[in-house]
């Protein structure tokens, strides 16, 4: 008999029925009732060594205690715990990948074995870590230099999708540590365009090239490394010299060597790291070389609390567990089609293209593991910029458009950057955003505020369009700094949420075959911009546009 789906679990109805209840009052009312609210529907994580605190507060989320009983009874009813232990004890949850999903291993710092086949994985872990921290102390203290002996100033990574967005991502958030490194550059696009804006200006000769790419077959960044290595070559002439100019982090030594990178130069990691959740492997060289490998441990601490969290505590206190339970309620029950992340945080300016990937390539799936349709509405879209920007910009849907949007608003209390009272500023308003949003203004509370200003004029009207329904939902999450240990944190964090989310519709969440047609339709097309398309190879709009292309290129 076929799994149930999660919309024929006994809680899905329940919590149906609540949510019908819930919706009768406002979110702001339900603070009035209860003056406790704030600190019953939040949660502090303690990050560990220098004994810094997150703060997530999820009780401007439209949701009581009994909305939170119910989604942990939903939790249990679909076996969120069972397939959380089976991620960390290694077994294979990719299943039509048929692998493991041990990102977890990564930054496993307990000490812990973790078995998959019957072998400890930490071993391999390990040594691949010693291998980076080599490499890394080596490029930032100058020991390793280029082959006219110069040190490296300057290291391109050239990935693309998983091997590109995470260390992106990371360099950017992690710039105030870099204390001398190498600047690092990342160019990802098959787009040459990428590739030569990032050449212009460097020195081959003190520059290092980090070739990333788990398969080692993707085209885009087998292209792009092509090209790079032409580059090196036309100053460096000799081919042996490659070998101190470009590195390779892959899974496929029979690839990375077809390429002519030495083996001593292959930084490793396995199948069972998927692309997007690979920034904490080999992936991550580019990091541990921006801002050195002791901040890059530090990252894996941060993620390492958070796993040890997921993995230990009740689902009630557990708050990935929970911020994925209020992803489902916000994405199945009220059926939010966009969720947005909003980091009011210069140097988190990539995390929401990084989660981007991690969500919406995770959980952009209808049908469940078992093959069966999910039953509801899956991955919402996700999307954001950092704050305050973003106000000036799209919060005015976020404000008053006809679709809710659930927001997540992250902010240091302390920037890296102290200037006069900027930080205060950026407090001020992501408070703001949030209380706006959870408390609306009423059509009464707008035509008061225009008759005290002496406001003329269709009073009625004007308060209309100056009011806000509120009880927008939206999660705060507060942290001392934006250092190392806290960005690993944050960034498990969101992982485990799409895993909590993947795990109660019952999706794979760790395979993309979606992505797969465009890239063999690209391979069949690429000939035929040369050769032109045999009639009936493709619909009428693309043989049409194959034949625009080409004669726009005078070649048809
Ligand atoms: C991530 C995806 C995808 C992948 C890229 C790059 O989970 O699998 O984004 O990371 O396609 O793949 P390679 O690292 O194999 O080049």
């Amino acid at each position: 008999m076929a799994n149930p789906t999660c919309t024929e679990l006994p809680s899905w109805a329940k919590l149906n029925r609540h949510r019908e209840e819930l919706a009768k009052t406002s979110v702001r009312e339900l603070f009035t009732r209860d003056p406790s609210r704030f600190d019953a529907l939040s949660a502090r994580i303690e990050l560990g060594r220098g004994g810094s605190t997150m703060l997530v507060d999820y009780s401007k989320q439209r949701a009581d205690a009994s909305t939170i009983a119910l989604l942990c009874a939903l939790a249990r009813d679909a076996g969120l715990e069972t397939h959380r232990d089976r991620m960390f004890a290694g077994e294979r949850i990719n299943t039509t990948e048929n692998r493991p999903v041990l990102h977890v291993a990564l930054r496993n710092r307990s000490g812990r074995a973790i078995m998959v086949d019957g072998e400890d994985v930490m071993p391999l872990v390990n040594r691949a870590l010693e291998h980076m921290r080599t490499a890394s102390d080596a490029v930032r203290s100058g020991a390793h230099r280029g082959y006219t002996g110069h040190r490296i100033e300057d290291v391109v990574n050239i990935g693309i999708g998983g091997s590109d967005l995470g260390p992106l991502m990371v360099t950017e958030a992690l710039k105030p540590y870099g204390n001398g490194g190498p600047r690092v550059h990342f160019v990802s696009n098959v787009d040459g365009t990428h590739m030569a804006e990032t050449l212009r200006g460097l020195d081959p000769t003190r520059t290092l090239f980090l070739v990333a790419s788990k398969t080692f077959t993707t085209q885009e960044t087998l292209e792009n490394a092509k090209t790079a290595r032409a580059w090196f070559l036309e100053r460096a002439k000799n081919e042996k010299h490659v070998a101190k100019h470009f590195f390779a982090l892959s899974t496929n030594t029979k690839e990375v060597s077809a390429f002519g990178i030495a083996p001593e130069n292959m930084f490793v990691f396995w199948d069972w790291v998927g692309g997007r959740y690979s920034l904490w492997s080999s992936i991550g060289l580019s990091i541990a070389m921006a801002v050195g490998f002791d901040r890059f441990e530090e990252l894996l601490e941060g993620a390492h609390v958070i796993d040890e969290h997921f993995r230990t505590a009740p689902l009630e206190k557990n708050v990935p567990a929970l911020l994925g339970l209020l992803g489902i309620w916000n994405a199945s029950f009220w059926g939010s089609a966009c969720h947005a992340v909003l980091p009011y945080d210069q140097y988190l300016h990539r995390l929401p293209a990084y989660l981007q990937q991690a969500d919406m390539e995770s959980n952009g799936k209808g049908l469940r593991a078992d093959g069966g349709p999910v039953g509801c509405d899956t991955g919402p879209v996700l999307f954001g910029e950092p704050g305050t920007n973003g106000q000036h910009a799209f919060y005015q849907l976020i404000h008053q458009g006809t679709r809710v949007i659930p927001c997540d608003f992250l902010i240091a209390a302390q920037s890296h950057n102290p200037l006069g009272r900027h930080q205060e500023l950026l407090l001020a308003n992501v408070l703001a955003q949030a209380e706006a949003l959870m408390r609306g203004k009423t059509v009464a509370e707008a035509r008061a505020e225009l008759e005290a200003s002496g406001a003329k004029g269709d009073l009625d009207l004007l308060a209309r369009h100056k009011s806000f329904s509120g009880s927008r939902p939206s999660t705060l999450f507060l942290y001392d700094r934006l250092d190392p240990r806290t960005l690993g944190a944050i960034i498990a964090l969101y992982e485990h949420r799409v895993f909590v989310m993947g795990s109660i519709w019952g999706i794979n969440s760790f395979d993309q075959w979606g992505v797969e047609l465009g890239k063999q339709l690209a391979n069949k097309i690429l000939p035929e911009l040369a050769s032109g398309a045999a009639k009936g190879a493709h619909d009428g709009s693309t043989s049409g546009l194959i034949g625009e292309v080409r004669r726009r290129l005078g070649r048809g």
